[in-house]
């Protein structure tokens, strides 16, 4: 480097030796030289010193949803709510099958009628019946035709008295003598063929018999039933007129 100065000195100096030589004449300047290229880059510098704190970062986004928890316990019973409004009109009902009824109806009417029946008779019982060993007779204070009187007598389980032998008849005599009586049915009837006297048992008449005398006449060609008087004697009567009558029933079906 020094001796490139010296050179570049004494090059200079002879310039200048070279100028006053001249006749004090100076030349034009030179144009002025290229850019020269970059130099090389500097080496890396120490490092800075610590910076200051940041500012606060922002806000995060919602975090993911958590599971279900467990199930709670049962809560108390709440109040009744208020009462609702009533509700539509029903359907209309079935029509009444008032056949049956009145039919049922009648059917008791029946039986008031029979009970009615039965209680008179057991009026009729109470105010006395008469009795032997085997046999009850009953004076019906009730006026009735033939038949009537022996329905009446076969509902009660019983018949027509059917006096057989004396002291059947001596019994049935001094019933209604006793009652104040002059004539009752008793259970003799030729009613299925004239002159053959039957029992109301169906049973044929034997040779116990107590026929007034002229008796039995069938009057006017229609008496086919039988009356007991006062006395004890039969008479035979028509069968449509009426007069109380004495029942008969075997103790057995009592
Ligand atoms: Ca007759
Ligand atoms: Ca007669």
């Amino acid at each position: 480097i020094r001796s490139h100065l010296l050179l570049f000195f004494s090059l200079r100096r002879m310039a200048f030796l070279s100028w006053l030589l001249t006749e004090n004449s100076p030349g034009e300047a030179g144009e002025k030289g290229e850019k020269g290229a970059p130099g090389r880059p500097g080496r890396v510098g120490p490092p800075g010193e610590k910076g200051e704190m940041g500012d606060k970062g922002q806000k995060g986004s919602i975090g993911r949803h958590g599971k279900i928890g467990p199930i709670g316990s049962k809560g108390e019973k709440g109040d009744n709510g208020d009462i609702g409004p009533p509700g539509p009109n029903g359907d209309p009902g079935i029509p009444c099958e008032c056949s049956q009824l009145r039919k049922a109806i009648g059917e008791m009417d029946i039986q008031v009628a029979q009970l009615t029946t039965e209680l008179k008779f057991i009026k009729n019982a109470v105010a006395g019946v008469r009795e032997t060993d085997n046999k009850i007779y009953l004076l019906v204070k009730e006026e009735k035709r033939y038949k009537e009187a022996q329905l009446y007598c076969h509902g009660r389980g019983g018949t027509l008295s059917m006096p057989k032998d004396e002291t059947a008849n001596n019994l049935i005599a001094s019933y209604i003598n006793q009652a104040g009586l002059t004539r009752v049915f008793i259970g003799i009837n030729d009613l299925e063929k004239e002159g053959n006297f039957v029992y109301s048992d169906r049973s044929p008449m034997q040779t116990f018999n107590k026929w007034r005398s002229g008796e039995p006449n069938n009057a006017y060609d229609e008496e086919d039933c039988v009356e007991m008087v006062a006395s004890g004697g039969w008479n035979d009567v028509a069968c449509h007129i009426t007069m109380y009558f004495v029942c008969e029933f075997d103790k057995e079906n009592v």
